[in-house]
C-alpha cells in the first residue's frame, strides 16, 4: 500500500516539475545579443561598462565592467536594467550568469524602494569562473512583486580595478498561465461541505451558507466564532487535506485565493498543515467580499490547508478557495535567514524577529545617518522606538540586510 502511495506521490512530483509551470522571461534583452548597451543604464560607469566578446556565457557578447582605481562602495560601479514591466502579485525568479578577474562581490539593488520589499539585497560572491546566481527569495520572502515596475541595479564597486563579465540577465514571471492545478478538492462549497472538518471551535463553527452570503454559485462555507481569543487563530480552525491525499511539492512557489466577508469587522489567515506549517499574516475581514492572496514556498510535508478565524469573534463567509502552484523555486537560491520586523508603522516598541544573537542592529534615517545601534541578545529584539521622531527608517544588520520602518 504504502509503495503504490509512494509512487503516485512521486508521479504527481515529477508532472509538477516537468509540465506545470510556464515561465516568462519579461528581459529577453538580458543576454546582451543586441551587440550594444542601449537599453541599459550606465548609472556609475567606473573605469568602464562595455559590451564585450572577450568573455561570454552564451551567444557572442556579455557586458564588462570595469570598477575604478578608487572603487569602494558597491554603487561605485553599477549597471542598471531598463523599467521592466511586472505583474503585480505575480512572483519572480530573477537570476544571471557572472564572473570576476579574481575573488569579489558584488550585490543587487532595487531602483525604487518597494518593487520586491527588500530595495539592497545580501552580497553575492564572484570569481574567475561563470556562474549563475539565482533568487526567488529575498531575506525569506518570495520575489512578489508589490508594483508594476522593476528597475535592477547590479552594484559591482565593492573593489578597486575590479573586472567582471555579465551575462543571461533573466527575470521570470513563476506565476501566470502556467499555473498548476486547484489542489482544494472543494472550494466552490456548491455541491456542500464534504472534505471540510471543524477542528477546533465551538459545536456550531462550520455549516454551509446560501443566498446573499455565497460570493459565487450556490453556497459558501460558513465559521462561525462565538469567542475571541487574540493572538490565538487557531481556537476557530477549519480544516480540508489536500486533494488525492497529495502533499505539496517541495520545489515549488505556492499561490492561494479565497474569498471572504464577516458580519462585522473580523480578523482571519490561513495556515497549512503537516509535518511543518506555514502562516499567513492576519487579514482584517468586513463586511463586503475580499479577494485575499497568499503566495508561499513549499518545502514538500505540507499535506492540508485550514482557516484559522479564532482571533475575533463572529460570522465568516468563504467561497471559491484556490490553492494552485505557481512556479518552481530555481536552484541555488541565496538563502539568508528569516528576519521579520513588526509592528510596522509602529509607535512605542519595535520587534525584530529572527537575528544573529551578539550581532549589532543599526536604526538609519533615511539619510543615512546611524540615530541608534542596538545590540542583539536574543531571537526577539524589542526595540523602544517611542524617543525616535516619526518617519521612515532603514534597519540595517551585520550583514547589511535592510528593512524600512514608519515610525508614527
Ligand atoms: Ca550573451
Ligand atoms: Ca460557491
Amino acid at each position: 500500500m504504502s509503495m503504490i502511495r509512494n509512487l503516485l506521490l512521486s508521479a504527481i512530483a515529477v508532472f509538477a516539475m516537468t509540465s506545470v509551470f510556464a515561465q516568462t522571461n519579461v528581459f529577453p534583452a538580458g543576454d546582451f545579443e543586441a551587440g550594444n548597451l542601449d537599453v541599459w543604464g550606465l548609472k556609475n560607469p567606473g573605469a568602464g561598462i562595455e559590451i564585450t566578446q572577450e568573455s561570454v556565457n552564451g551567444g557572442s557578447y556579455a557586458a564588462k565592467l570595469t570598477a575604478s582605481a578608487t572603487s569602494s562602495n558597491a554603487w561605485d560601479l553599477q549597471l542598471a536594467t531598463p523599467i521592466l514591466t511586472l505583474v503585480k502579485g505575480d512572483l519572480y525568479r530573477i537570476s544571471f550568469d557572472i564572473r570576476s578577474e579574481g575573488d569579489a562581490k558584488g550585490r543587487i539593488s532595487l531602483g525604487g524602494a518597494d518593487q520586491f520589499q527588500n530595495q539592497y539585497w545580501p552580497d553575492f560572491t564572484t570569481n574567475n569562473q561563470w556562474q549563475t546566481i539565482t533568487y526567488t527569495q529575498i531575506y525569506g520572502a518570495d520575489l512578489e512583486a508589490l508594483g508594476t515596475t522593476l528597475e535592477l541595479n547590479f552594484d559591482l564597486g565593492y573593489l578597486p580595478d575590479m573586472v567582471y563579465y555579465l551575462d543571461n540577465v533573466k527575470v521570470e514571471d513563476m506565476s501566470g498561465s502556467g499555473a498548476g492545478a486547484n489542489i482544494i478538492p472543494n472550494g466552490t462549497f456548491d455541491s456542500g461541505i464534504d472534505g471540510w472538518a471543524k477542528w477546533n471551535g465551538g459545536d456550531n463553527a462550520l455549516s454551509l451558507a446560501g443566498g446573499a452570503n455565497v460570493y459565487e454559485g450556490d453556497s459558501a462555507m460558513m465559521v462561525v466564532n462565538e469567542t475571541g481569543t487574540p493572538d490565538q487563530q487557531w481556537n476557530t480552525q477549519i480544516h480540508t487535506d489536500f486533494a488525492n491525499g497529495m502533499s505539496m511539492d517541495s520545489t515549488a512557489s505556492y499561490q492561494l485565493t479565497f474569498y471572504i466577508r464577516s458580519e462585522a469587522e473580523g480578523s482571519a489567515r490561513c495556515s497549512t498543515s503537516g509535518d511543518a506549517a506555514h502562516y499567513q499574516s492576519d487579514v482584517t475581514t468586513t463586511t463586503d467580499w475580499q479577494k485575499v492572496t497568499w503566495n508561499f514556498v513549499a518545502n514538500g510535508s505540507e499535506t492540508g490547508l485550514n482557516f484559522d478565524l479564532g482571533a475575533v469573534a463572529g460570522t465568516y463567509y468563504i467561497d471559491n478557495v484556490e490553492l494552485k502552484a505557481v512556479g518552481t523555486t530555481g536552484i541555488a537560491d541565496q538563502k539568508a535567514p528569516v528576519i521579520s520586523v513588526y509592528p510596522n508603522p509602529a509607535s512605542n516598541v519595535l520587534y525584530v524577529k529572527g537575528l544573529k544573537t551578539s550581532s549589532t542592529l543599526k536604526i538609519m534615517s533615511i539619510t543615512g545617518q546611524v540615530v541608534r545601534s542596538v545590540h542583539v541578545d536574543g531571537p526577539v529584539l524589542k526595540v523602544d522606538v517611542s524617543s525616535l521622531r516619526n518617519g521612515l527608517y532603514v534597519l540595517t544588520t551585520d550583514q547589511h540586510q535592510q528593512f524600512k520602518f514608519t515610525k508614527n
